[in-house]
């Protein structure tokens, strides 16, 4: 994108627009990639097509960073270690309104665009539910025309490629830049020094005023790569600025001079390695100390960034800092933001301390997505005093004086201290990034109705009785243009003709749907587009794996990351039982199912990865007993991201939400499924609920303990052999995968998942909760039998999905935390 001289075809709503679509991608061919059009391939020809679109797309962003400098706006900043953004190139088409004239303008050229669209590799810089959810809020904020930025790392590998070989999960690096981004664009003039290592000097200025100089060890570049964020109608155009670590120009003197520390230094993080790969753990803290140095690093590039943009509207004058700043952190993983804004205003803008925690507790504001306690994530302080010595002077000046103000509230209660002191004594002491986020917020919140009770009442609750009414709820969402108008073309023309067009921005529009709920043509329309996207996933399938599935058998599909509390297994259990019911009794009545799984397992959790081993193996002897008369079907596919959901979820007719009650913070693929139409099987946990309420208990299948029911049973003491020998079919099931009947010639191979099941005593109660799946299991059975009740279920769930818009998340952000307001772009 080099060409200065000719202005960017400027494509309007005329007769023209696909004749100067076509010229531009041709243009594009020859003067950016240096081909043409007989020798492009298709992936020269999806370069070129994103060219063509990156005009459009930086029009709009020169346009709105104008309008928000000239209007000097309040902004936004979302600091996330993981934006899951998956492809870009269908995205930005749908949002500029450009879908169908780059389809026509490339037909005439001989190229088909869904083929071309299969070029993009996913960016994947995320592990999951958390990444994804950034990514669909800064869909929103440029939609809704809010002044937003989101901030995070240019990591050179995103999640790791999964592979399967022999049923086993095998990890493979992720190139998602290796022949280059077209939507990315590098801005080393806004490229930032970053410090680490070293040592603090203490020194006494003129006026008796102590003042703290951080020598550092190491100094690094963090490069800004800006990726353009599209609103829908294409009118806000926000950035997504990563930042990438590189060696600084720098002499690092300090290192050289301190002599000890050049040896030292050996053992020390190099600059290029802190932004190479994203760790692969959702819900596991690793502890490792490059990871704290990943966190530190894009949360300083982020805030000198921030200060840098203030002062060149406000110069030396803080007054107006937290008028104009808002800082979002997507969990604990920017929460060393906080100390390092401490510092910033500390030592180098010599605020003192009250004034500088005074802006500083106005500006942030924490989200919280698990209660997991090995997620929770805590860093020895002897870790952050050799990285950050600076950091863990400043953590030990906030708890110093917070602790001042538990005694004031409960005096001598030295049990309160300790529950909300940042530091958790013991052998080593650790900071706790949870506590030090709430201390240094002015906003807490959950991600579902139920998760935020939670936090108050079991995570939080000495917070939640000093400060009342600081943690509240913000119930997630997706964005319903890459969740429904851009992965399901086909169910959204038969939206716009019956609610009109309208919905992407208004999706609470859809309950227009719920009065042609039991209109029978429309019922078979609705079934019909659902039928056309089983056949797309059934091709798919077949291509993969070249297991031939049947489109009239129910498609029950279960993705999400590999987790136990997530309960893939409690599907493969069931998954098994009926194996056995069909081997028992040749007539055994059920529709045929594909039971359709997709999900990584982090690298290092073996019972994850033996799970996804099992269900291969499981999969693999079903799918080929002709005694199952192909009434079930297990099919594993690989390497589940972003746009692989994308050609999952359309297809769907069953979504498995199945967690233990209470451990699911939210869950946001439970909404993308409903909104195409799928019926949800799945606990009271999380967003469930929310949707149960939206679809009324007639159109959800709900099974199994509660909250309450699974706190109470702990607290009486869960025993899972209780259910192995009282329910035949569980010890018969759990005994089967001691045998070698899966794994023919490795006995044993399938063991470790009735280990954690019995012996190391099934922490998330998989037992206790499957005799109500199965249940459920059999009436979603019935239900799909009555073709016309399961349509007008299937239709009424879409209908009521209004709730779960990403928009609605974001205009509780603004109404609750943020106090944004919108700013037009003309
Ligand atoms: C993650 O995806 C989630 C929580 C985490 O806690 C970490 C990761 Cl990587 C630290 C998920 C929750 O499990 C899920 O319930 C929720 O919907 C999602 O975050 C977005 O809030």
């Amino acid at each position: 994108m080099s060409r200065k001289a000719k202005a960017p075809s400027k494509i309007a709503e005329n007769a023209n627009d696909k004749n100067v679509f076509k010229d531009a991608v041709i243009r594009h061919l020859h003067c950016t990639l240096g081909t043409d059009e007989n020798k492009a391939n298709n992936h020269a020809w999806w370069k070129a097509t994103c060219s063509a679109i990156q005009e459009n797309v930086l029009e709009g962003l020169r346009k709105t960073q104008k309008t928000h400098y000239l209007n000097d706006t309040r902004a936004v900043h979302y600091l996330s270690a993981e934006f899951l953004m998956g492809r870009l190139l269908s995205n930005n088409m749908h949002n500029l309104g450009l879908f169908n004239t780059a389809q026509e303008a490339l037909k005439e050229l001989g190229v088909e665009l869904t083929d071309i669209m299969e070029e993009e590799p996913d960016m994947a810089l995320g592990n999951g539910g958390l990444g994804r959810l950034a990514a669909c809020f800064i869909d929103s904020l440029a939609t809704m025309e809010l002044p937003a930025i989101g901030y995070g790392i240019h990591y050179e590998h995103g999640l790791f490629r999964q592979e399967i070989k022999s049923g086993a999960q095998i990890e493979r690096p992720d190139s998602w830049r290796d022949y280059g981004n077209p939507w990315e664009i590098c801005r080393p003039e806004s490229i930032q020094e970053v410090s680490l290592y070293g040592y603090v000097e203490t020194k006494y200025g003129e006026n008796g005023r102590i003042q703290k100089e951080w020598h550092p060890g190491l100094t690094v570049k963090g490069v800004p790569w800006d990726i353009p964020v599209v609103g829908y109608q294409g009118k806000t155009v926000n950035v997504l600025r990563l930042w990438q670590s590189e060696a600084s120009d720098y002499f690092n003197w300090d290192v050289f001079n301190a002599g000890g520390y050049v040896d030292a230094q050996r053992e020390n993080v190099h600059a290029e390695t802190i932004s190479k790969v994203l760790y692969p753990n959702d819900e596991t803290e690793a502890g490792k100390e490059l990871r704290l140095i990943q966190q530190y690093f894009f949360c300083s590039c982020s805030l000198k960034d921030i200060i840098r943009r203030y002062k060149r509207a406000h110069g030396d004058d803080w007054s107006r800092f937290v008028e104009q700043v808002v800082i979002q952190l997507n969990d604990t993983h920017p929460a060393i933001a906080i100390p390092e804004l401490m510092r910033i205003l500390v030592d180098r803008a010599e605020l003192d301390w009250e004034k500088a925690w005074n802006i500083s507790t106005q500006v942030f504001a924490y989200t919280n997505h698990t209660l997991l306690p090995e997620a929770l994530e805590k860093w020895p302080a002897r870790m952050i005093e050799k990285i950050l010595p600076r950091h863990l002077e400043i953590i030990y000046e906030i708890n110093h004086r917070f602790m001042d103000l538990v005694d004031k509230k409960w005096p001598g209660d030295n049990e309160k201290k300790a529950k909300l002191s940042i530091i958790e004594e013991g052998s080593e002491k650790m900071v706790r990034m949870g506590n030090l986020s709430v201390i240094g917020s002015f906003a807490v919140n959950g991600v579902a109705e139920i998760h935020s009770r939670l936090v108050k009442q079991n995570l939080f609750p000495e917070f939640e009785a000093l400060w009342p009414g600081k943690i509240t709820n913000v119930t997630n969402g997706i964005t319903p243009r890459r969740w429904l108008k851009a992965c399901n073309p086909a169910l959204s023309a038969l939206i716009d003709k019956k609610v009109g067009d309208d919905w992407p921005l208004h999706l609470k529009k859809l309950e227009g749907l719920e009065k042609h709920a039991n209109n029978k043509t429309f019922q078979k329309q609705f079934m019909q587009v659902k039928q056309a996207n089983k056949q797309l996933l059934a091709n798919e399938i077949k291509q993969t794996l070249d297991i031939d599935v049947d489109v009239n058998a129910i498609f029950d599909v279960q993705i999400k990351r590999l987790h136990e509390y997530k309960r893939q297994h409690l599907n493969l259990l069931h998954i098994m039982a009926l194996y056995r019911r069909i081997l028992e009794n040749p007539d055994y009545d059920m529709h045929p199912r594909v039971f359709i799984f997709g999900a990584k397992a982090a690298p290092g959790y073996r019972l994850a990865k033996d799970i996804i081993y099992a269900i291969n193996m499981v999969g693999n002897k079903i799918n080929n007993d002709p005694r199952v008369k192909n009434k079930i079907k297990v099919v594993f596919l690989p390497n589940y991201r972003v746009s692989l959901a994308e050609k999952m979820i359309p297809a769907s007719d069953v979504s498995e939400q199945i967690s233990t009650a209470g451990k699911e913070a939210s869950g946001t693929g439970n909404m993308k499924l409903a909104l195409n139409g799928a019926l949800t099987i799945g606990t009271l946990d999380g967003a469930n609920i929310e949707i149960a309420e939206e679809v009324g208990d007639d159109n959800i299948f709900i099974f199994g303990m509660t909250v309450e029911e699974v706190e109470a049973l702990k607290a009486k003491g869960y025993n899972p052999h209780d259910y192995y020998y009282r329910d035949a079919e569980i010890k018969a099931i759990l005994d089967w995968l001691e045998t070698d009947y899966f794994t023919p010639g490795k006995p044993g191979a399938l063991v470790s998942i009735k280990q954690s099941l019995l012996e190391q005593g099934d922490a998330y109660m998989v037992l206790a909760d499957y005799r109500a799946y199965s249940d459920a299991q059999a009436k979603v059975d019935e239900a799909y039998r009555d073709k016309e009740r399961w349509a007008k279920m299937a239709i009424i769930n879409t209908a009521k999905m209004g709730k779960f818009t990403s928009d609605r998340s974001i205009q509780d952000y603004v109404d609750k935390i943020w106090k944004l307001r919108a700013c037009e772009v003309k």
